[in-house]
């Protein structure tokens, strides 16, 4: 057993209606920490109306609801947190919009210096990747196991591995000691099905 856990990104576009039926059963299949809405180029409006179907979906099986780049909007949602890069809101702009209780997340590529400097602002978890190659984002960069070793010795604030993560691949984060595997197509284009990633990838953790 490790202390890691499942993050979950949803997929960059979906249907609404089928995609929330689609989240609870993946939800239904094993723990998981938290599921981050991440629907890049979106209206507000198509954001806000996704928090409000999958946020309740979320937050009824304890899984905490994070929106991406948009602490303005997470903080007028009740979202539990926001997840922001390095081209979003800055992280103290962030946090005054979001308040002192939400979960404030920061991708910090590969960059010992950007997690460092999110670690003392008081991100709550700083973001390594991508660790393998990956189609929903055009990663710029690339991190290494050592990197999340490092960190996770070294430093308190939780580390999260991100980027082209499967049930193949994910056994050496978990063993570097990631505290979370944040996960989009490895479980929405799982072979066996969204439920059947969760459970896999349950029982490695
Ligand atoms: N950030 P998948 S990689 C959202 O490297 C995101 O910072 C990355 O989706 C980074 O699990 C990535 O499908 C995509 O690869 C994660």
């Amino acid at each position: 057993m490790s202390n890691c856990r499942l993050y979950l990104i949803t997929p960059p576009k979906f249907e609404l209606r089928a995609f929330a039926e689609e989240l609870k059963r993946a939800l239904d299949g094993g723990d998981v920490a938290c599921l981050q809405l991440r629907l890049k180029d979106a209206s507000d409006g198509d954001i806000m109306r996704a928090a409000e179907t999958l946020m309740p979906i979320a937050q009824a099986r304890d899984v905490a609801f994070l929106i991406n780049d948009r602490p303005d909007i997470a903080h007028m949602m009740r979202a539990d947190g926001v997840h922001i890069g390095q081209d979003d809101v800055p992280y103290a702009e962030a946090r005054e919009i979001v308040g002192k209780d939400a979960i404030l997340g920061v991708t910090c590529h590969n960059s010992r210096d950007l997690a460092f400097a999110a670690g003392e602002a008081g991100a709550d978890y700083v973001a390594f990747g991508a660790f393998f190659p990956t189609q929903t984002k055009e990663a710029k960069t690339r991190a290494d196991i050592e990197l999340l070793q490092w960190w996770a010795e070294t430093m308190t604030v939780p580390c999260v591995a991100i980027g082209g993560i499967t049930v193949e691949n994910c056994r050496p984060l978990i063993g570097a000691g990631a505290d979370f595997i944040a996960v989009s197509s490895g479980v929405w284009n799982y072979a066996g099905g969204p439920q059947a990633a969760v459970k896999a990838f349950n029982s490695l953790l």
